[in-house]
């Protein structure tokens, strides 16, 4: 991983209180005076971790983390109440006004791409620059890959741990089953759910597995959030007007300089979303390179570093 930056130093650490009982954890690594940039964690659900800054030269950027909703340090951790994309669209103009920010450039991957388009869609003023990998569009289709049928196909040995706790009757609409027993009463039950569901998405997100990186989604408190958030977005349809609606917003955010990162064998994400972002949004480069999912296989670390290197020069 020699392509990334060193870790940061931190600069700073907040909980920011943003209205419904919810108290988000947000962190700024780098330098104070550098070009504000905010990270967007996937899942939903997934959290932050330290690591993220790495994508970013300490020297230049002043890096802004921060746990979404119910995810990773913000509380009430889980919380679904008051949890949806446009509350954590609302969020990031909390976070950036009471920071001082008046715009900031935008990295996301994954369910953060999903959230930095429907931030872009709805603020575009904000935005100096989008870095986006693993396009999710949250439609039914990309939802149906993950959770129903295709992934299945390509990783049928992890699939049959992820369909292992729900009866065969109920496998017809898995995200359903799963939903019913994440947040059902059972604590018993939610826990095992919760884990067969992290693993899943754990076990195929990289291009070569990495054992050691499913650890953390097998932990019950990571899996518990992680899995309850991500099937509550996901029963809800992401909240969206309607299916597509992030690819007829383009026309908002068009003119903000912008990549999209996306491996070719991203079993999490397919190309195909990021394939029709990029039909929608010539005008963002393109890269399609040979890695997976995960921001840590070495071709979309080396692609996203590129990006914010280029990026870190565009004026506030
Ligand atoms: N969710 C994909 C996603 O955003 C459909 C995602 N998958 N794993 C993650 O995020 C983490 C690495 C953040 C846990």
């Amino acid at each position: 991983m020699a392509v990334l930056y060193d870790a940061h130093d931190e600069l700073a650490r907040h909980r920011l209180s943003v209205g419904d009982g919810h108290d988000l954890h947000v962190f700024e690594t780098g330098a104070a005076d550098g070009a504000p940039v905010v990270v967007l964690h996937g899942g939903p659900g997934g959290g932050v971790s330290p690591g993220y800054a790495r994508y970013f030269d300490p020297e230049r950027y002043r890096v802004v983390l921060m746990d979404q909703r119910g995810a990773g340090a913000s509380t009430p951790s889980g919380g679904l109440e008051h949890n949806t994309t446009w509350d954590l669209v609302g969020d990031l103009e909390i976070a950036r006004e009471a920071l001082g920010i008046e715009r900031w450039h935008v990295f996301g991957g994954s369910w953060g791409s999903t959230l930095a388009l429907a931030y872009a869609a709805t603020h575009p003023d904000r935005v100096l620059s989008m870095c986006l990998r693993g396009i999710f569009l949250a439609r039914a289709r990309e939802v149906r890959w993950l959770y129903q049928f295709g992934a299945s196909e390509v990783y049928p040995d992890a699939w049959e741990r992820f369909i292992a706790p729900i009866p065969e009757g109920e496998r017809g609409d898995l995200v359903h089953a799963y939903h019913s027993r994440l947040t059902g009463d059972d604590d018993a039950v939610a826990t095992t759910c919760a884990k067969a569901w992290s693993v899943w998405e754990g076990s195929i997100s990289k291009l070569r597995q990495d054992p050691a990186a499913l650890a953390r989604f097998e932990e019950d408190a990571f899996a518990r959030v992680f899995a309850s958030i991500e099937c509550h977005y996901f029963v809800n349809d992401s909240f969206f007007p309607h299916d597509g609606w992030l690819l007829d917003q383009v026309d908002a955010f068009r003119h903000v300089p912008a990549v999209i990162v996306q491996g070719r064998y991203d079993t999490v994400c397919p190309p195909r979303s990021a394939w029709d972002l990029h039909r929608a949004w010539p005008e963002a480069s393109f890269e399609l390179v040979h890695a997976g999912h995960s921001m840590t296989d070495p071709a979309i670390a080396a692609a996203l570093v590129r990006a914010t290197d280029r990026f870190a020069a565009i004026a506030r």
